[in-house]
């Protein structure tokens, strides 16, 4: 018996990275450095999850590790793009989401959050996608940086489960990317993927069940008959 849904946020919930994209190039134009990251740049980028390590890590190897860089700092104002560009309302929830959500709400089940992102960029997509603020959607939120390690390490998932107050088997994570499939399945948890704009190139092996859009799902019957991959 499913308990709990744990989402993931970007890709999942909605087809968020395009808005991530361009609010890191207009920060970076903000603060006048010739940084700007293509979609093609992004995509290789997006293997490393979280903002800051991603910043870094093109620093690093694109950039030649140069001379430090204040990068807490540009990502807070990358933040506050982001959540300015999602007040703007162009974000809508991907397929099949709103649905689950309603369901499961309806059937008392837990919803949590388990994503890479930070905190108010949560809270800026409930507000836009689904005109209300998180906590009145999600039980449990466990994002960015409440943990030392990010996806593909369980941490994220482990921490949503503790908070839930419930063991791997009794959840079903849903997830876009390879990174969040690996950090499910080393939770312990069942996995349903589908992929997104930016993963769609990826491979995903151990995945309980990869569906193409996530009305394929078939509500809370469909999870419940999603048995675990050996
Ligand atoms: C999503 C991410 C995030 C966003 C940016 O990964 O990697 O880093 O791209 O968010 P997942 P921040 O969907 O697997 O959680 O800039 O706030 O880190
Ligand atoms: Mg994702």
């Amino acid at each position: 018996m499913i308990e709990a849904i744990i989402f993931d946020v970007d890709g999942t919930l909605a087809e968020t990275e395009e808005l991530h994209r361009r609010a890191f190039n207009e920060t970076f134009a903000a603060i006048g450095v010739d940084w700007f990251w293509d979609r093609e740049d992004y995509r290789e980028l997006l293997t490393t999850t979280g903002g800051k390590e991603r910043i870094a890590r093109f620093l690093r190897h694109q950039k030649g590790d140069p001379a430090p860089m204040p990068i807490p700092e540009i990502h807070k104002a990358k933040t506050d793009r982001f959540v300015a560009l999602m007040a703007e309302g162009e974000i809508a929830l991907r397929p099949g989401i709103a649905d689950l959500v309603t369901e499961a709400k309806r059937a008392g089940l837990k919803l949590a959050i388990a994503t890479t992102t930070s905190l108010p960029n949560v809270e800026a997509l409930c507000r836009a996608c689904f005109g209300k603020p998180a906590s009145a959607i999600f039980d449990v939120i466990a994002a960015g940086d409440m943990v030392s390690h990010k996806k593909p390490s369980p941490e994220v998932y482990l921490l949503a489960l503790k908070e839930l107050g419930l063991e791997p088997d009794q959840a079903v994570a849903i997830e876009d990317s390879l990174n969040g499939l690996r950090a499910a399945k080393a939770a312990g948890l069942r996995c349903i993927v589908s992929p997104g704009f930016y993963t769609r190139h990826e491979e995903f092996a151990g995945a309980d069940r990869l569906v193409g859009c996530f009305s394929e799902i078939g509500g809370l019957a469909g999870l419940e008959a999603t048995a675990p991959v050996a």
